[in-house]
């Protein structure tokens, strides 16, 4: 091919590539193979996404070589001018984007991103008063007593989140997570019949627990939530309201969650992961709108972070430039048609939704009507080219870790262009290969929970169906074969 009808994203990663061959040969190999691997398969993992080649690229410098402990204009090294301007402008992106007041951009992940916000409201709402309380102005003033009592209250401290089974997150406020060692939690679940949440029974359970902060938000509930509700019940107990909008921020950024349904507005505090719906890198961010808290969640680094990682907040700075664009909005948009028209698709061969259907970019699908556990769901659906995570479903009988169901995403396949025409495909391929699949027979005469029988023709029918579905919309067109 002529040098100059080369795209400059292909030449970017092949050059790239070329370069990390000359030093481990194998990396270049094993980073060819996952493109390759994302390539032929067709990717519903709810959490996942394809970010643009500019979000890559921008990951991948010499940002990576500093030190920036600190805030742009207060940092613990000298020599971060570029490191200031560049986490200035992503933050200013980011506040933009989401109507926010205040945004960090610091946090490394999700986790990280939700223990800035737990430790920013521990901060204002239990040491601050306690310094005042003992006219001192920092824990360091503090008698070895006095600091003994602040650790102890610490502790004493509660929270509610949605339950695991119900699609809440781990970091929510479950033991084996630091927030489930750190507070006091109680969970409230969705209501058995409608496998909705029922604010009634959420404020009942917040009068009765009375935590000091409510947690709002999900990793695998197929419906909006309302916030205006959910400040109305933390206001109503003195709680402070943390969203974590880590699943559904491309949402909330593409204007498809408004009103009562975006979170910025509502909650004291939000975090979100940006690379999931928002197509950003891999990463988080913490945002409010509430004065009091800005100055606690500025101090994430060095009280739950290591140090920021510039090359990726030049990433952020990069996705949420693209999210801001009137393309992202219809992009996002797509996402949550797809999602419906998929959910249509395995609900007219015979799959059972999680509520019935979908208002956001997920689709909970108990696959006990297939007479399946999650996990041989799973493992069948990849044998035929498709890739989901198996997931609790609400009142769960087999646990996390054989599940009854399935968690299906579309902000991934609809970055590849894919529209509501190729989802009714893909829920033929997903439902013709759960019926086509069976469970094996333990040596005690039982129904095994993990293998299955899946028939040799509809793997492989289903798998050339998905290679038509790439090849009808390539990954990376731009980047050719690097
Ligand atoms: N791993 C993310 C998810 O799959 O939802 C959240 O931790």
């Amino acid at each position: 091919m002529d040098e100059k009808t080369i795209s400059s994203e292909s030449k970017a990663f092949s050059y790239g590539l070329n370069v990390i061959e000359g030093s481990e040969p194998l990396v270049a190999e094993y980073i060819r193979g996952e493109l390759g691997n994302q390539r032929s398969q067709l990717k519903l993992i709810a959490s996942e996404n394809y970010a643009s080649p500019a979000v890559l690229l921008a990951m991948g410098n010499w940002f990576s070589d500093k030190y920036a402990e600190g805030t742009p204009g207060h940092r613990f090294y000298a020599g971060c001018e570029f490191v200031d301007k560049v986490e200035t402008l992503a933050c200013e992106h980011a506040k933009e984007l989401f109507g926010a007041h205040h945004v960090y951009v610091q946090p490394h992940s999700g986790i990280d991103a939700n223990l800035v916000a737990f430790w920013s409201l521990l901060a204002y709402r239990v040491e601050v008063p306690f310094l005042e309380s003992h006219a001192s102005k920092h824990v360091n003033d503090l008698t070895d007593e006095d600091w003994a009592t602040l650790r102890k209250a610490f502790g004493e401290q509660r929270m509610i989140g949605m339950s695991l089974d119900a699609g809440g997150h781990l970091t929510h406020g479950f033991r084996p997570n630091i927030s489930g060692k750190l507070f006091d939690q109680r969970s409230y679940g969705v209501d058995s019949e409608t496998e909705r949440l029922d604010y009634d029974a959420i404020r009942n359970l917040a009068e009765e627990f009375r935590p000091l902060v409510i947690v709002a938000g999900y990793s695998a509930h197929p419906r909006k939530v309302n916030f205006a509700k959910m400040r109305e019940i933390a206001d109503s107990v003195d709680a402070s309201l943390m969203v974590d909008m880590a699943h559904f921020a491309g949402l909330v950024a593409g204007k498809v969650f408004t009103g009562d349904f975006d979170p910025i507005p509502h909650a004291h505090i939000v975090t979100s992961t940006t690379h999931k719906s928002l197509r950003g890198p891999r990463g988080g961010i913490v945002l409010s709108n509430d004065s009091d808290l800005a100055e606690h969640i500025d101090k994430g680094c060095p009280m739950v972070l290591g140090g920021p990682l510039a090359n990726v907040m030049a990433a952020k700075a990069v996705a949420f430039a693209e999210a801001k664009t009137e393309s992202f909005r219809s992009y996002a948009q797509q996402v949550v048609e797809n999602a419906n028209a998929l959910a249509e698709g395995i609900e007219k061969r015979g799959g059972r939704l999680v509520t019935g259907g979908t208002d956001n970019h997920l689709v909970l699908v108990d696959v006990r009507s297939f007479g399946l556990t999650g996990r041989q769901a799973e493992s069948a659906l990849e044998d035929s080219g498709v890739i989901v995570n198996r997931n609790s479903v609400p009142f769960d009988p087999n646990g996390a870790w054989y599940t009854s169901g399935i968690r299906l995403g579309t902000p991934a396949l609809t970055s590849v262009g894919m529209d509501c025409d190729d989802m009714d495909d893909i829920a033929e391929i997903i439902c013709s290969t759960l019926e086509a699949t069976e469970p094996s027979t333990t040596t005690s005469g039982e129904l095994s929970k993990a293998k299955f029988n899946l028939s040799d023709v509809i793997r492989s029918d289903n798998r050339t169906r998905c290679a038509e579905l790439l090849d009808q919309n390539p990954l990376y067109p731009e980047v050719g074969m690097p």
